[in-house]
């Protein structure tokens, strides 16, 4: 066997590389030829296909044994629980739209930029999850008093800067409880697919994707906050090495537009022919609802009309007529949500390169 006394058991984290304004390194490549994005022509669909779907995977895909598997919840419980597939779709049903993505969506449009999975503006995607309430389930188990968290642990495990772990994060009772929170075991009306976490993953609607635990295996009432290396050191808003940072949690607002036209193989630059265009696009936030989205052409500001919302948790499409003029223009958009967050027009940096939702720019060339 290895010797895996060379990896620190403790979330002290090794330093890791520099962040860089040079060309894309081997290791970014690595990361980016594993995870994809949501090709953005697929904002036509109010559900994302299950196979344009976004996808983040740290570590590998574990292999699941659907007979084999349990859930195991534990811990500060009165009553612990072993549960199957099968136990767990016989529980109460519920089916939710949830948009969510990748918190390090817009890493890669940081300057300088934090070397991790480079993603542009493509880490989010919309699907139908159905599962069972996890409030019931910890009903069930009879939360002891004393309980502070729940911790999620995965199938999966890894080194991440020279820290050793099973991927886990956790979350406050309240906001683990909340009705609806699920443990989903069906996307898009069917099994979960491997990469999205069969058999079972938690469901967190409003939050960044690290907090929907893929390959669910345990949840365990803990009664002092999670120190595990996803919960302490991953997911940080930090300015500097110095900064103990604050924790990455809900969705900043986000508009994304279709872009029109057909794009150029290489460079992806589009071409539009002239005439007036419906342009499309779709905003989410997880903050509150989206009030308000603005289109603009070339730093011109209109505001785009909202379409109904289609649900409590999933993305707002929206439009906005454009009479292209020949030449080169520079499409952008922004939403704001009834809290009032909107999107900035300089990218928030940080050292891990989190919650950047810096307004999208797409060019295009008219004739
Ligand atoms: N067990 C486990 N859960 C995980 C991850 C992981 O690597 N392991 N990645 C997280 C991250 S960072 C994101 S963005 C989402 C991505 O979910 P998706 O691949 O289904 O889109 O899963 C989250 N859940
Ligand atoms: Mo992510």
């Amino acid at each position: 066997m290895k010797a895996r006394q060379a990896v620190p058991q403790s979330p002290g984290a090794a330093p890791g590389p520099e962040p860089t304004t040079g060309p894309l390194t081997f290791e970014e490549l690595q990361l980016a030829a594993r995870n994809r994005g949501m090709p953005l022509e697929a904002l036509r669909y109010d559900l994302t296909p299950t196979g344009l779907h976004h996808l983040l995977v740290h570590f590998d895909i574990p292999w699941i044994d659907r007979a084999a598997w349990r859930l195991r919840v534990g811990g500060n419980v009165r009553n612990q629980l072993v549960l199957g597939l099968d136990e767990l779709r016989r529980r109460p049903r519920r089916t939710l739209a949830v948009t969510f993505e990748c918190a390090g969506n817009g890493r890669a449009r940081l300057s300088p930029r934090p070397i991790s999975q480079p993603w542009l503006n493509e880490a989010v995607s919309t699907a139908e999850w159905t599962g069972t309430p996890l409030v019931g389930l910890l009903e069930e188990a009879g939360l002891g008093p004393e309980t502070v968290e729940l911790v999620f642990t995965g199938a999966d495990h890894g080194v991440e800067k020279g820290y050793e772990h099973d991927y886990g994060r956790s979350l406050s009772v309240a906001e683990a409880t909340r009705a609806d929170v699920l443990l989903a075991y069906e996307m898009n009306g069917r099994l979960l697919e491997p990469q999205h976490g069969f058999p079972l993953r938690l469901l967190i609607p409003g939050w960044y994707g690290m907090t929907h635990v893929k390959w669910l295996s345990r949840i365990d009432a803990v009664t002092a906050p999670f120190d595990g290396y996803q919960q302490r050191v991953a997911y940080l808003y930090r300015r500097d090495a110095a900064d103990p940072g604050e924790p990455v949690t809900r969705m900043q607002p986000r508009a994304l537009l279709l872009p029109p036209g057909f794009p150029d193989f290489l460079t992806r630059q589009r071409t539009v022919d002239a005439g007036a265009v419906l342009v499309r696009g779709r905003a989410w936030s997880g903050y509150g609802a989206i009030a308000r989205v603005e289109f603009g052409v070339d730093g011109q500001w209109v505001d785009a009309s909202l379409d109904p919302p289609a649900g409590p948790f999933a993305w707002r499409a929206w439009s906005a007529p454009w009479d292209p003029r020949p030449g080169h223009h520079v499409l952008s958009c922004r939403a704001t949500d009834a809290t009032g967050r909107c999107q900035p027009t300089e990218a928030p940096w940080n050292v891990q390169g989190m919650g950047n939702n810096l307004v999208q720019e797409v060019e295009v060339t008219v004739r």
